[in-house]
C-alpha cells in the first residue's frame, strides 16, 4: 500500500475526558474525537474518568494519569488531546508526567480553524484568537525553556535572567501583535458594517443560515443559489467541520421579483473557545442583524437536540437577539422520515431535494415578506423618478402607461407605504 508522499499520515492521538456529573458527556466525547480527525489526527484509545473534582495540579487524578501513561507507551503515541480548555500549570505538570505533547479542547479547535481559514480577515480573525490564547500561557513556554536549559545543561540562553527578560519580550511582542491585528480588523470591518447599512438602507430583507457545523447550511446556500442567485458565486461544501469560516453574502432573486438577501457563516461546535467567539464576532454579526434565522439542523444524527442547543447557546453569546427562526431538519434522505414535511416553522427536508427547496424557499418568503401588501399607484410623469425608485425597491407587477401617468401594481412592505400614499388609488 502506497501513499502518495504528499498525503500527510494522520498523527496517532489519545483522547481522554473527565466526567464530572455530565449527562451529555458521551456526546462531547464523541464531538471531540470528530475534531480530532478534522485535525487529521486519529485516535487509538479515548479514557475516561468519572469523578466529583477535577485536581488543580493535573486535571486527572493520580491514577488516572498514570493509566495514561501507561496506554501512551503502550500504543507507542505521544499526543494527548483532552476534552476541556486546561490551565497552562496542568498542560506543564500532565506534559511531565505523561513525557506526551498535551493539546487542549481550545487548542484543537484553534488550530483547526487556523488550518481552514482562506480569507485574510478570516485568517486575522484566527491569529487573533490564537494569540489572546497563548498570552497567559506564555509563562509555559519561558519556563520550559529555562527546564531545558538547567536540565540539559544549557541551550541558547546564557543565565536565568534573560530567560525572563525573554518571556518579557514575547509578551510585549504579542501584546502588540494584538492590538495591530485588532486594529487591521476595524479597519476590514468598518468597511463591511459599511455595506450593511447599505443594504439596510436598500430594505432588501435578510435571512442567516445558522446551525451546527456539517448540517449542511452551504449546501442549501447552493442550491438556493442555482436556481434564484448568480450561478457563478456558489460557496464551499465539504464533508467536513468547519467547512466555512467567512461569512458570505449573496443575493436572491425569485421570478415574482422579489429579492432577498442570504449569509453563510461559520458552523458551531459545544464549547466553542471564548477567544474564538469574541474574535469571529463581527463575522457572525451578519446573523444578528438578519430578518429571520435558518437554523439548519443534520436530523440523521441522533444528538441533533444536543446540536440544537449549542447552537441556540452560541447565538445567545453572540449577541443574536430574539430572531423570528425557521428550522431546518436537513439529511432526511438518510432518516426514515417522509419529506419534504412541514409542521409550524419546522422543516423536514433534503438539501438534494428540489422539493423540499421549493418547500422552503416557500416558509421563507412568507416569513420575511409577510408585512407586504399589494396596491395600485398613479404616478405623474413629472414624478418620473418615483417609478424608478419602486422599480429599485419593490415588486412591481405590472405596468401600464396612461394619459395622468404611469400606474403600477406594486408589492412593498406595509410600513413603507406611507411614502407613496399620495399615489394610491382609491
Ligand atoms: N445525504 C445528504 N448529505 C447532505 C445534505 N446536505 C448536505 N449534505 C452533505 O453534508 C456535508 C456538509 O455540508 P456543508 O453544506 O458543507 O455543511 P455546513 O453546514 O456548511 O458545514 P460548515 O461550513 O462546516 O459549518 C457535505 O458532504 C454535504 O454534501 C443532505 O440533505 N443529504
Ligand atoms: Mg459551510
Amino acid at each position: 500500500m502506497e501513499k502518495s508522499s504528499t498525503e500527510i499520515q494522520p498523527t496517532p492521538v489519545v483522547t481522554i475526558g473527565l466526567n464530572i456529573k455530565d449527562k451529555h458527556f458521551d456526546y462531547s466525547m464523541d464531538e471531540l474525537n470528530n475534531l480530532v480527525t478534522a485535525n487529521n489526527m486519529t485516535v487509538t484509545e479515548t479514557l475516561v474518568q468519572k469523578t466529583d473534582h477535577t485536581d488543580a495540579a493535573t486535571y486527572f487524578g493520580k491514577g488516572k494519569v498514570q493509566e495514561l501513561a501507561t496506554v501512551l507507551a503502550d500504543d507507542g503515541v505521544s499526543t494527548v488531546v483532552v476534552n476541556d480548555e486546561l490551565s497552562p500549570s496542568q498542560i506543564r505538570n500532565l506534559e511531565k508526567q505523561t513525557q506526551a505533547k498535551i493539546i487542549d479542547r481550545t487548542g484543537l479547535i484553534l488550530e483547526i480553524f487556523a488550518n481552514r481559514a482562506r480569507t485574510h480577515e478570516a485568517k486575522l480573525q484566527v491569529q487573533l484568537a490564537k494569540l489572546q490564547y497563548q498570552l497567559p500561557r506564555l509563562h509555559t513556554s519561558a519556563s520550559q525553556r529555562l527546564d531545558q536549559q538547567t536540565g540539559a545543561g544549557g541551550g541558547g540562553f546564557t543565565s536565568r535572567g534573560s530567560g525572563e527578560s525573554q518571556y518579557e519580550l514575547n509578551r510585549r511582542t504579542i501584546q502588540n501583535q494584538i492590538s495591530h491585528i485588532k486594529h487591521e480588523l476595524k479597519q476590514i470591518q468598518k468597511s463591511d458594517q459599511t455595506q450593511r447599512k447599505q443594504r439596510e438602507a436598500n430594505q432588501i430583507p435578510t435571512i442567516a443560515l445558522v446551525g451546527y457545523t456539517n448540517a449542511g447550511k452551504s449546501t442549501i446556500m447552493n442550491e438556493l443559489l442555482e436556481r434564484f442567485g448568480e450561478a457563478d458565486k456558489q460557496v464551499m461544501v465539504k464533508n467536513m467541520l468547519f467547512a466555512t469560516l467567512d461569512t458570505n453574502v449573496r443575493r436572491l432573486t425569485f421570478p415574482d421579483n422579489k429579492k432577498l438577501l442570504i449569509s453563510d457563516t461559520v458552523g458551531f461546535v459545544s464549547k466553542l473557545p471564548h477567544q474564538l467567539v469574541s474574535a469571529f464576532r463581527s463575522t457572525l454579526a451578519e446573523a444578528a442583524s438578519a430578518d429571520l434565522l435558518v437554523q439548519v439542523v443534520d436530523y440523521s444524527d441522533e444528538d441533533r437536540q444536543l446540536m440544537m442547543n449549542t447552537t441556540e447557546q452560541t447565538l445567545k453569546e453572540i449577541g443574536v437577539p430574539n430572531i423570528p427562526m425557521i428550522t431546518v431538519m436537513n439529511k432526511a434522505d438518510l432518516t426514515d422520515s417522509h419529506f419534504p414535511f412541514r409542521e409550524g416553522n419546522n422543516l423536514i427536508m433534503s438539501a438534494k431535494d428540489p422539493k423540499s427547496i421549493d418547500e422552503l424557499v416557500a416558509m421563507v418568503k412568507e416569513q420575511v415578506f409577510k408585512n407586504y401588501v399589494t396596491k395600485e399607484l398613479l404616478i405623474p410623469f413629472s414624478d418620473g423618478q418615483i417609478v424608478a425608485e419602486l422599480n429599485e425597491r419593490a415588486t412591481v407587477l405590472k405596468t401600464e402607461y396612461l394619459d395622468s401617468g404611469t400606474q403600477l401594481t406594486v408589492e412593498m412592505p406595509e410600513n413603507e407605504l406611507h411614502r407613496f400614499a399620495k399615489y394610491v388609488q382609491a
